[in-house]
């Protein structure tokens, strides 16, 4: 039992009692972590069950998981990678955070990833602060690229909901290359991909309404505000169009045939405070029309708006872009199924699941039915439903926020019982801990679907660990979904904040087991040892150009290329690190102590940084990862003199 609170009663206590709180929809306690009354206790597997599933997580000393998982990493901004099932943590990949290990936002190669994308207005605004880019972000959506429905192995794409921009991460590095802002937008959440024919373009939904273009003013007039839908081509990283929509945007989802993307909207109140957003019993889902949007641009009826060319897809547009759908107030979670054929969103505040059929919507832009009649399924799963994952075996699984539970049921009988039929979808319920938001499960979003695991990421732990104080760890959990019952058999604590992961089979990647010397991601030091007359991979030397100095140096094991080097006070020094070591697991780094200097010089890489040697005095650079016997004797001296010396 854990610690009573001062009403004697804990967390745990509470979830376990049933305790029955307001469940009125609207109350906006609803969804600040109380437990639900109408929770139908979860059914634990039988002991034999149980034991058999937790072995099939055990991978044993030496030998490699069968599947990857792309987690979020949420408000510390960076993507990890699980291997499944064991749900260990085998790498943090920074993207919108910095990072101390590798130099992430300190190097000159991730600067200018972090700054190349900004919109001009970000970049004045961060000049204002002396800062090149901005150094939080809020990932949520890692989402894998695609060719035909299934996972490619090319990119993983994610949002941050911060700063409003969008990431790329190539899969055969594991390193970010590209980070677009998006104009016109206000807070990037939901984002999916092209299914069909490939990525393609990756959609983003803006999820606040601003005025566009934000002009700085209309405080008063919330009328005057919008929520904007982006296409991103995944290539180029360029905004490839935008729609202007009525209401806000949630989370999006796209086909398997390339015509449609949903999203769900949970403000079509256009409120401002939450009463006002939650005063209607209805929201709504909007269907984006992917062949009609590029005929509108192509045609011209577009409004160019910061660069972009933003096509009106609002209730009011006669462009027939768009189509809106009544569903239950506060929509979340939209996904679409691996069948190709169903769309399913989570009511969050209704405790249901709504499922519409994407070949309807051919009908309805064609005038010939109403939004209404695309949905074949309305089922009852659960409260605070918020999303939902398949198996592939036609089975779903819903998380349920309120309730602290997945539930599986039946794709199929929901379609029957939604007909009359009297059939009972549900399959099953069991008790996640605590507050569950995303559940995915293996290969789920694409036709490869193999439903054999699914993770559970929840969003408080309460007791299920050690107490670290009042900062808590959340709980990601791993469930084997492969037989008939759904059997949780690993907690997985986590940090800041896992909103999604995305799991994809080990067959599906095949990274590098050291860079190719030609990588784009070295361009900038080549084009300056161009100029310089200097090969990377064989030279040290240091060049003095005014007051800009450039020290060029191999690293290979124990020892740097060039074991010191002079400057003067107020030199602006750029320093490249090569890496000629060519063997796995060889990485060096280049730390400037007393600098603020790090960064990570993987085997085969070039990294370089500058910086003002504003600081007199002899300062060492070391070699911070690991990386021989003699690894800690890996260092040189830097003297910056005074500047009359
Ligand atoms: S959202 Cu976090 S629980 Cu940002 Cu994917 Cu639904
Ligand atoms: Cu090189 Cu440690």
């Amino acid at each position: 039992m854990s610690k009573p609170n001062e009403q004697g009663l804990s967390r745990r206590d509470l979830l376990g009692s049933g305790l029955t709180v307001a469940t009125v929809a609207g109350s906006g306690g609803l969804l600040a972590g109380g437990a639900g009354s109408l929770a139908l206790s979860g059914t634990p597997a039988k002991a034999s069950e149980q034991e058999e599933a937790e072995q099939k997580t055990h991978v044993p000393p030496g030998k490699l998981d069968e599947y990857y998982g792309f987690w979020s990493g949420g408000h510390s901004g960076e993507l990890r990678i699980l291997g499944l099932p064991s749900m260990r943590e085998l790498i943090r990949i920074p993207v919108f955070n910095r990072c101390s290990a590798t130099g992430w936002g300190i190097t000159n190669e991730s600067l200018e990833i972090l700054s190349e994308g900004l919109t001009p207005e970000s970049r004045e605004y961060l000049a204002s602060l002396g800062q090149k880019t901005f150094h939080n972000g809020d990932l949520h959506h890692p989402r894998p690229s695609y060719t035909d429905g299934a996972y490619d192995g090319r990119y993983v794409f994610v949002n941050d909901k911060a700063n409003s921009r969008i990431a790329r991460i190539r899969l055969d590095v594991m390193k970010c290359d590209k980070i677009l802002q998006i104009p016109n937008a206000h807070s990037i959440h939901g984002l999916r991909l092209q299914r069909y024919p490939r990525t393609g373009y990756v959609f983003c939904n803006g999820e606040n309404r601003v005025p566009v273009p934000n002009v700085g003013r209309y405080l008063d007039e919330p009328k005057k505000w919008n929520s904007v839908f982006s296409a991103i081509d995944g290539d180029t990283m360029q905004v490839a169009w935008q729609v202007i929509v009525s209401g806000n945007l949630d989370n999006n989802d796209g086909d398997y045939q390339g015509k449609y993307v949903a999203s769900t909207c949970y403000n079509a109140e256009e409120g401002i405070t939450v009463a006002e957003m939650m005063s209607s019993d209805k929201d709504h889902i909007v269907v984006f029309n992917i062949k009609a949007i590029e005929d509108a641009v192509k045609a011209g009826k577009y409004q160019e708006i910061n660069g972009v060319k933003v096509v009106d897809g609002r209730k009011t547009s006669d462009l027939n872009v768009t189509r809106y759908i009544p569903v239950a107030n506060s929509p979340h979670g939209c996904n679409a199924a691996p069948d190709g054929k169903h769309l399913v969103i989570n009511g969050k505040l209704s405790p249901t699941v709504t499922i519409f059929a994407w070949d309807k919507f051919d009908d309805l832009f064609a005038g010939k039915i109403k939004g209404e009649e695309t949905i074949v399924g309305n089922l009852e799963v659960g409260l605070g439903p918020l999303h939902t994952t398949f198996d592939g075996r036609g089975n779903c699984y819903t998380s349920l926020f309120l309730d602290s539970q997945v539930v599986k049921w039946n794709l199929e009988d929901a379609v029957r019982a939604y007909k009359g039929e009297k059939v009972n979808p549900i399959r099953q319920k069991i008790d996640v801990h605590y507050q569950i938001g995303h559940v995915n499960a293996s290969q789920a979003e694409t036709k490869e679907a193999d439903g054999k695991w699914a993770v559970a990421l929840c969003k408080f732990s309460k007791d299920r660990f050690l107490n670290v104080g009042p900062l808590k760890p959340e709980n990601d959990q791993l469930i084997d979904i492969s037989g008939d019952k759904m059997v949780l058999v690993h907690d997985g604590p986590t940090f800041a904040e896992p909103h999604d992961a995305t799991i994809l089979h080990a067959s599906k990647l095949k990274p590098v087991e050291i860079w190719k010397r030609d990588d784009p991601l070295f361009e900038f030091a080549r084009s300056w040892a161009k100029k310089d007359g200097i090969t990377l991979e064989a030279d040290n030397k240091v060049i003095r150009d005014g007051d800009k100095v450039r020290v060029y140096m191999t690293s290979s094991a124990p020892s740097y290329g060039v074991p010191q080097f002079k400057v003067r006070k107020g030199d602006e020094v750029t320093v490249f690190v090569t890496n000629v070591d060519d063997v796995v697991d060889l990485t060096h780094g280049f730390t400037i102590v007393d600098y603020g200097i790090a960064m990570e010089v993987a085997p085969q890489a070039t990294a370089s940084v500058t910086f003002k040697a504003n600081r007199v005095g002899v300062h060492y650079y070391y070699c911070q990862w690991f990386c021989h016997a003699l690894h800690m004797e890996m260092l040189g001296q830097m003297l910056v003199e005074e500047a009359g010396a």
